[in-house]
């Protein structure tokens, strides 16, 4: 019998001053659900730099996923954004859960400048407007915990060898209503609309390993 196939969907514990992260409420949303023949299985990482590495690489071995998506809240955007590059650089604005505050630091010593996603970011953005779902590609996932994630989670799938590699990216979510009101003038997706992103992204992502070639570019 062959490995089942699976699908790790990471989502990340509340940070700063919030109470909830969308990122773990979706990816809680979604755990135990199917796409096509896969199972999502969702896993909670800390925000905190390293740690939340650790805890990645735990659930890379535990999971042996074929796909794996990391999920983060960007509050203050107004869309489910496609996080297209990971840079290799810590640079927090605030401090993490424990404390830390790292000024650029490299997210992985000696490694390279930066990661592209193995997403069909582009094809993901596509399928989510046509379904009637705010979407973009995003050029920058910050240099903060997520990105700090998406590195190392591109960097340890860049070690893999020939087969049918592991492919893996990040999505940034917005804020929740509830998160949103806190903050007024901010915009937000309901939980509801941002688990119906997440279930396309998914579909999309499994069946399409060529991305589209549509301009989703910025001029700044
Ligand atoms: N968002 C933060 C870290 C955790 C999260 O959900 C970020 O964008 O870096």
């Amino acid at each position: 019998m062959s490995a089942p196939l699976r699908i790790l969907l990471t989502g990340f514990e509340p940070f700063e001053r919030d109470t909830l992260n969308p990122s773990w409420e979706v990816a809680r949303t979604l755990d135990g659900s199917r796409c096509g023949a896969a199972t999502v299985q969702a896993v909670q990482l800390p925000c905190v730099f390293g740690l939340a590495v650790e805890h990645l690489h735990q659930a890379l071995r535990q999971w042996q996923p074929q796909l794996v998506l990391a999920l983060g809240l960007a509050g203050g955007r107004s869309e489910v954004t496609l996080e297209r590059v990971a840079i290799n650089v810590d640079d927090a604005r605030v401090a993490d859960n424990r404390g830390q505050q790292p000024i650029d630091m490299p997210v992985v010593q000696g490694g390279p400048g930066a990661y592209f996603s193995t997403l069909p970011i582009k094809a993901i953005v596509h399928d989510l407007r046509a379904a009637g779902l705010p979407a973009a590609v995003s050029n920058s996932a910050g240099t903060f915990v997520c990105n700090h994630v998406f590195y190392a989670l591109m960097h340890q799938l860049a070690k893999q060898v020939a087969g049918s590699p592991i492919r893996g990216g990040f999505i940034h979510l917005p804020y929740l209503p509830e998160q949103a009101a806190r903050y007024p003038g901010a915009p937000s997706m309901a939980l509801a609309t941002q688990v119906q992103a997440l279930q396309q992204a998914l579909q999309t992502a499994m069946a399409s390993r060529v991305d589209l070639r549509e301009s989703a570019g910025q001029l700044h």
